[in-house]
Parts: structure tokens; C-alpha cells; sequence
């Protein structure tokens, strides 16, 4: 193995054994000498990509992911200027947020994770957005992606509102939606007449780059 790609090895090894500041250490040391795109690509995102699965198979928990989760993001700050100076081209723009009513925050934050780690300009809006809120945010933002996620039985159904919000003010085709949260499922995502349903986070990030090629198409 090269020194480079040990490099690289290492800093996913690190995310994945939520060492926040191997990673970081790592990263910077890749940094010398490597294009951020590439430590993203060929680190960060593998990285995720195999925590995702850890947690889809029951081998990691929701404690461990969030770690791991925080680990990414100090590596991914480092790279963040860089990435913003190479002028990337995004994967896309997404505005993100929990439904009004619903406080729980964390799985979104960490689809916001995955999905900035999949080059995408992420803008969360945070947890209790109101309906009105998320189509303000689509139109001053002009996202290809809105992404609504809800916890509760009881809010779910507050994204059926959101996306007759965004029809009734003729923005539905402007933006796909996709939805996610414990209590969602493809049958309900149907039912409220969204684009897309994932369950976890690097689901989201699989399903935000399907979604962006229907987008392109
Ligand atoms: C932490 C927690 C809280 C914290 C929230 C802190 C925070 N800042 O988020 C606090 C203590 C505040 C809380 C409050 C309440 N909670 Co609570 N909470 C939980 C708990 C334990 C974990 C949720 C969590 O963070 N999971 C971890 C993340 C990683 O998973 P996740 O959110 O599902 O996200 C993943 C996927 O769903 C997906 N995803 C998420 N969002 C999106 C969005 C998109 C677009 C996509 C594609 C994917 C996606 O990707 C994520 C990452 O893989 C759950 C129980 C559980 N085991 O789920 C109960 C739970 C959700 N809470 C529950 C309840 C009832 C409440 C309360 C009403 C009071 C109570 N009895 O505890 C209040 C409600 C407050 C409110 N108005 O919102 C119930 C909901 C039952 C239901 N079916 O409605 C649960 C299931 C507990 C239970 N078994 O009763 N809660």
C-alpha cells in the first residue's frame, strides 16, 4: 500500500472507530499533498458509506453512529475550505428540517452529515419548522432537494401539509421531496405524495443522488 492510500485508510479506520481526533490528525497529514475532493471521495465518504451499513446490520448503535458521525465532521471541516476554493462542482442543494411540532433532531442532523459528505450544499432548518417555513425556504433558497423528517405518529402527517403547501403555490415541480424519520415508511412517503423514502442516513445520501438524476434526465 502506498503512503498515500495508508493515509487514507487510516482516516476511514479513525471515523469508524470514532477517533474525532485521529481523524482529524490524519486528514490534515493527507491534506500535504492530497486534493481535498480526493480525501473526501476516497475517505470520508467510504467511511460513512460503512458506518451506514454497520448500523443497517446491528453491528454499530445509535450512540456509536453519532460519534462516528462526529468524526466525519471534523475531518470535514478541515477539508471544507479547501473544497470550497477548488470550486467542486455540488452534488446539489438541499434544505432540510423536522416538522413543525417535532423536536427530535438527531437523525436528520446526521442525514445532513451523510449528505454533505455526498458534496451536496446542505441548509438545515432545524427541528418544529413550521409548514410555511420550509416553502419560504424553497423559495428564497431554490433547493433540488427538500428533505422533511418526523419522529412522531402524530406529526408525520404534517408533511402531507407541506407538500400541498408547495403545490398550492406551483413550486411542487421545482424541488423533489424526500422524506425519513422512524415512524416513515415508503407507503406513507406514497401516501404524502413525496419523491422518496430512506430509512437511514446513508440511505438518504443513495437516495438524494437518484433523486438529483431524475432531476438531470
Ligand atoms: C432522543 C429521543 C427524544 C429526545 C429528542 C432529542 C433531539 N434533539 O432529537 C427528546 C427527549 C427531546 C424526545 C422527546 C419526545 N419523544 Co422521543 N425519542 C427519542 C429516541 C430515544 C431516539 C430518537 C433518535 O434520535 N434516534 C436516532 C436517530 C439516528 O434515528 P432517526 O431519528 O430515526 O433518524 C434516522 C432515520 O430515521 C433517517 N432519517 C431521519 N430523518 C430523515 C429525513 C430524511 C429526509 C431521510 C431521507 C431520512 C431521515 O436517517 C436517520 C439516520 O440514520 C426515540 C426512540 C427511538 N429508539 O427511536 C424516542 C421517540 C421517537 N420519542 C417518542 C416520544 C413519544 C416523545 C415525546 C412525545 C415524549 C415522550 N413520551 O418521550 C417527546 C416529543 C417532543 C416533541 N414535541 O417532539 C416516541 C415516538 C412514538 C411515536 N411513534 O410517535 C419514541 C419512538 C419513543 C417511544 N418508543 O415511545 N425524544
Amino acid at each position: 500500500m502506498s503512503p498515500v492510500d495508508d493515509l487514507l485508510e487510516k482516516i476511514k479506520r479513525s471515523i469508524v472507530n470514532m477517533e474525532d481526533q485521529q481523524a482529524v490528525e490524519f486528514t490534515r497529514k493527507a491534506l500535504e499533498n492530497h486534493p481535498a475532493e480526493e480525501i473526501l471521495n476516497q475517505a470520508l465518504i467510504p467511511a460513512m458509506e460503512m458506518v451506514g451499513n454497520e448500523y443497517e446490520q446491528g453491528r454499530k448503535f445509535i450512540p456509536e453512529m453519532l460519534l462516528a458521525a462526529e468524526a466525519m465532521t471534523a475531518a470535514l471541516e478541515l477539508l471544507k475550505p479547501a473544497l470550497a476554493r477548488a470550486d467542486i462542482k455540488k452534488a446539489g442543494k438541499v434544505v432540510m428540517g423536522t416538522v413543525e411540532g417535532d423536536v427530535h433532531d438527531i437523525g436528520q442532523r446526521m442525514v445532513c452529515i451523510m449528505l454533505e459528505g455526498a458534496g451536496f450544499e446542505v441548509h438545515s432548518l432545524g427541528a418544529d419548522v413550521p409548514a410555511d417555513d420550509f416553502i419560504q425556504a424553497v423559495k428564497t433558497r431554490n433547493p433540488d432537494i427538500l428533505g422533511l423528517s418526523a419522529l412522531l405518529t402524530t406529526t408525520a402527517p404534517r408533511m402531507k401539509g407541506v407538500i400541498e403547501g408547495l403545490q398550492k403555490q406551483g413550486l411542487r415541480d421545482k424541488v423533489k421531496v424526500m422524506v425519513g424519520g422512524a415512524v416513515l415508511n415508503q407507503r406513507l412517503a406514497d401516501e404524502y405524495g413525496a419523491d422518496g423514502y430512506a430509512p437511514d442516513a446513508a440511505a438518504a445520501a443513495r437516495l438524494a443522488r437518484a433523486l438529483m438524476e431524475t432531476t438531470r434526465s
